[in-house]
């Protein structure tokens, strides 16, 4: 098989998606640790837990329509609910109302639409009983539970366990995103990072088990790619060896889980903007949505994605396979690039004219990429190139474009 980086790096953009118990506080996704609730404050959603308008076929719908090309579920967040029928807990989907596996539904529907399936995995456990507790951990009730002897090595197999069975039941998994270390970040925090985890031996595990798959870098020990969380960086990411393969995790509205009182959302023109500045630096993105209790995604995030995927239509040939190119593109603008094809994005539509340093004499033929219109070059004139290069003027070997007024 090629290296699983080059579907990766091609397809640019794919959904996350945040799915649990923390759903039905509909209050974020950290709510248990946020309002300190006590785990029978918890338990109710677990009583409670009955997802009747589960469609995971909607949900790849929705992404594929949006041009995304995979989608990432959370198959146990911090809370330590899992998603499957684990043999290692009874905290598990299995066991609530619901009572069936939710993740083999979720892998059949993104295979039967040809995207790309990956997995989210907890690193951090709240309801595990030998988690040692720290400062990111919630309140326990239970005050046997708080005295019990927490022994991480019990932790660490019931992690890699776990691992095991979500990389041996359900087929191939491409990608696989394990949140998170914080290791050394404070005392109050109790870091736990790449040692707590046994990361190499995780790993080791991981690839023996699905030699194609993708891995993040959360474990605390490098991986695949690396994941800047609600931040879009700077420019293409290199190390010691070249380019690094990135990928920008994002929400809708500041929260991963299911929000109901939160509107405070991106609007559709920055997500798209979001998605063109990660390819022109060289990136993904991995959008998020937080399906209800009930198990759809909201109207909202759907008017979002719908959004997206109008764009997307007109415009996926400047994304897909695209990637940064080598020519500093002019202000609120980026450039993607596909081999000669360089694709120019205007975040702000200038009137009438766009100067292009750089390029002059180097573009055969350009047009407008949503109706295929032409766009009339303006050379510079050799004979004025010294009046070209006056304060205010454009540099010798500009390149100008005379657009059209109005935005089509
Ligand atoms: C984590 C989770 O805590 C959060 O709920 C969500 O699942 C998100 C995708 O990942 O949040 C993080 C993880 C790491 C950092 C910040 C937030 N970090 O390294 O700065």
């Amino acid at each position: 098989m090629s290296d699983p980086k080059t579907w990766f790096r091609h397809d640019r953009f794919g959904m996350f998606v945040h799915w649990g118990l923390y759903s039905l506080a509909a209050r974020h996704e950290w709510v248990k640790n946020r309002e300190q609730l006590t785990d029978a404050q918890y338990q109710q959603y677990f009583d409670r837990f009955s997802p009747d308008l589960y469609r995971p076929r909607e949900w790849v719908w929705a992404a594929r329509s949006a041009g995304m090309r995979y989608v990432v579920l959370t198959t146990k967040h911090h809370d330590g609910f899992c998603l499957w029928d684990t043999d290692l807990t009874d905290y598990k989907v299995t066991n609530t109302p619901y009572g069936r596996d939710l993740l083999e539904p979720f892998v059949d529907a993104c295979r039967a639409e040809g995207l790309k399936v990956g997995f989210y995995h907890s690193l951090i456990d709240w309801h595990h009983p030998s988690f040692p507790i720290d400062g990111l951990h919630p309140q326990r009730d239970d005050e046997d539970a708080k005295a019990a002897p927490r022994d991480i090595t019990k932790y660490r197999q019931y992690l890699h366990g776990q691992v095991r069975e979500l990389l041996t039941r359900f087929g191939t998994i491409d990608y696989l995103f394990f949140d998170f270390s914080y290791a050394g970040r404070s005392h109050t925090w109790g870091g736990k990072g790449a040692g707590e985890w046994g990361a190499e031996e995780l790993l080791a595990m991981v690839r023996e088990l699905q030699p194609d798959i993708l891995v993040n870098d959360r474990t605390g020990i490098p991986g695949d790619f690396v994941t800047p969380e609600q931040y879009q960086p700077a420019g293409p990411m290199t190390g010691p060896d070249g380019p690094i393969t990135w990928e920008a995790c994002q929400t809708l509205n500041g929260s991963w889980g299911y929000d109901r009182d939160n509107f405070d959302y991106k609007s559709p023109d920055l997500l798209v903007r979001m998605l063109i500045d990660g390819v022109a630096k060289d990136g993904n993105l991995l959008l998020n949505v937080g399906p209800t209790g009930r198990g759809l995604i909201d109207p909202v995030a759907q008017a979002g994605l719908e959004a997206i995927g109008d764009w997307m239509r007109l415009n996926e040939r400047s994304i897909y396979g695209c990637g940064a190119s080598e020519h500093p593109a002019p202000a609120d603008c980026r450039y993607t690039q596909n081999g000669d094809r360089l694709y120019l994005h205007l975040f702000s539509w200038p009137f009438k004219h766009v100067h292009l340093p750089g390029l002059a004499g180097r573009v055969q033929y350009a047009q407008l990429l949503s109706d295929a219109s032409e766009i009339r070059l303006l050379e510079p004139d050799p004979e004025r190139a010294a009046e070209n290069t006056q304060p205010g003027g454009q540099p010798a070997g500009t390149l100008t474009l005379e657009l059209p007024v109005r935005r089509p």
